[in-house]
């Protein structure tokens, strides 16, 4: 990634973090985007800049970041609604639906997105895209159990599906301890359609379209910051 892309994406985290106030729920995304908020939100609430602000992580690895940075967290049983939530994406289309996952945490950040009041999403613009599945393959989450008869579902809908291994060539294992199918599609003609399809298998734990989620998109490119909202 070059310097240029993650001061972008440092900037469309922080343009987010204006959106926070004081005593609320805020949900803190996964990824190399959403991390610069979550440090936003820890260097403010240091200085006094907002007070009484509980996080709720999308991930382990976010988790351990807000507890450096003394984001105090909500408990894994989200009581509460959450007032706004900051993540990245993998790729958006024009109608705000997004491909996440690359991170292999989907599954929280889809818990916590449908939760939140506010879903804010904050990228570079290399994320943009006419379709989705151009630029990036989706991410399904898959129970171990029997996990080829998902592959074979996947192939059958027309995907090249392959099972997400770590560098040390290991598979790759989600915070719930489930396996990441990474698919590609080429560009999916109806994420509607396909949602649902994925939604109906057993043993697809989620994928990674979100759909009808995102109230508020943050672009960072050469020419400024832009803020788009839900149509
Ligand atoms: C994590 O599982 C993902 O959904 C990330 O939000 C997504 O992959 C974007 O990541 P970057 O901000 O690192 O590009």
């Amino acid at each position: 990634m070059s310097d240029q892309q993650t001061q972008l994406k440092q900037q469309a985290a922080e343009r987010a973090v204006e959106f926070v106030q004081s005593g609320m729920v805020v949900g803190l995304g996964t990824g190399s985007t959403a991390i610069f908020a979550t440090r936003r939100i820890g260097q403010l609430l240091a200085d006094g800049q907002l007070k009484d602000i509980i996080g709720i992580a999308t991930s382990r690895r976010t988790d351990e970041e807000a507890r450096k940075l003394g984001i105090p967290l909500l408990p894994d049983d989200l009581p509460q609604p959450v007032d706004v939530t900051i993540d990245g994406a993998d790729e958006i289309d024009p109608d705000f639906h997004l491909i996440k996952g690359g991170g292999g945490a989907l599954l929280r950040e889809k818990i916590v997105a449908q939760a939140s009041s506010r879903f804010v999403v904050v990228a570079d613009e290399s994320k943009l895209s006419d379709k989705l599945g151009t630029n990036f393959r989706l991410p399904v989450e898959v129970l171990e159990f029997a996990w080829r008869s998902q592959l074979q579902f996947l192939e059958s809908l027309g995907a090249k599906a392959e099972v997400r291994q770590n560098a040390d060539g290991s598979r790759f294992l989600t915070d719930s301890g489930n396996l990441i199918l990474d698919c590609d599609f080429g560009p999916i003609a109806d994420p509607l359609e396909l949602a649902a399809s994925l939604g109906s298998r057993a043993g697809i734990v989620e994928h990674g379209l979100f759909l009808y989620m995102a109230t508020d998109v943050i672009i960072a490119g050469q020419d400024g910051i832009r803020h788009l909202t839900g149509k």
